[in-house]
């Protein structure tokens, strides 16, 4: 059998709500993936839609706990953050980057910070800065189109896009540092719906889609990225782990809309764990 892989994921825990490491963990370790956590807020529910939730900043423990796992001579096959709540949570995870990158250790940087155009209004306007810095030290970066026009520090717009714009963007992306780029909310015509990917080692534009799903539902690039990790630490290719990581979430989407469920809810990821193996295996080449 292959040595059991270990993820680190860096996230806060909304505590409703299905997205960070509510979504990071179950989904990851259902892959066979060993998950340890790193807490960076508890918040009652994200911040998507909901006012007056609370906010426990954890940004003092943060290093401490790097620091013991360090004394213990923990090691990780990746590290996978995404919601950071400050510029100095950024910093701390550029330092435990530094820390802990070695060879051969997956470094995943969802820049989650902005969508449908807009830096989300709790962030200062520099914080893409911020997010490009970390970027910069990745391997896979997953942002979506607002996220990576604030990256790129160039114009948004809605789609549909044309297959070169989206090319711009990708190889745009990768001259950041990433060698392997994911841009997610894409559509080329208006109807369909998904995700393109850039490989700088093969050279590689992959591009997964499904039929667009209304209305949006929260924390779906949290599932999506979560499901890219898994994928990929389970030794798929980023084209795989990219229409593996499609499917996961479009069915989750589906399964929410069927149950007409409150879109700030999350979406119903969990009726496809006991499967997600099996889809992971369906693209083994
Ligand atoms: O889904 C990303 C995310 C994670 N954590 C918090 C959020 C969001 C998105 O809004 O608010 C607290």
């Amino acid at each position: 059998m292959q040595r059991q892989k270990r993820v680190l994921a860096i996230h806060d825990i909304s505590c409703f709500g299905r997205c960070s490491l509510t979504v990071a963990l179950p989904i990851i370790s259902a892959a066979g993936i060993e998950t340890t956590v790193l807490p960076t807020a508890v918040l009652s529910t994200h911040t998507g839609g909901f006012t007056g939730f609370t906010y426990r900043d954890l940004t003092q423990d943060i290093l401490p706990v790097v620091n013991h796992w360090h004394g213990l001579g923990l090691e990780f096959d990746a590290i996978y953050t995404g919601f950071l709540g400050s510029f100095e949570q950024i910093n701390i995870v550029s330092t435990i980057f530094d820390m802990l990158k070695k060879e051969g250790v997956l470094v995943v940087v969802d820049p989650v910070m902005a969508d449908y155009g807009k830096l989300y209004s709790i962030f200062p306007p520099n914080f893409p800065d911020g997010m490009r810095k970390l970027c910069r030290q990745a391997d896979v970066i997953v942002p979506n189109l607002t996220e990576a026009a604030l990256l790129l520090d160039e114009p948004y717009h809605d789609g549909p896009h044309t297959r070169e714009e989206i090319e711009h963007i990708l190889r745009s992306l990768a001259s950041l540092g990433p060698k392997y780029v994911v841009v997610t909310g894409v559509s080329y015509d208006g109807i369909q719906l998904g995700s393109a990917s850039y490989d700088t080692n093969t050279g590689e534009f992959s591009y997964t889609s499904e039929t667009r799903i209304e209305p949006m539902y929260h924390g779906t690039g949290d599932v999506f990225a979560s499901a890219l990790v898994a994928a990929l630490l389970d030794g798929r290719t980023l084209a795989a782990a990219n229409a593996i990581a499609v499917q996961f979430t479009v069915a989750s989407i589906a399964r929410t809309k069927e149950a007409a469920t409150d879109n700030r809810f999350g979406v119903n990821f969990e009726a496809g764990l006991a499967s997600l193996n099996s889809l992971i295996a369906e693209y083994k080449v």
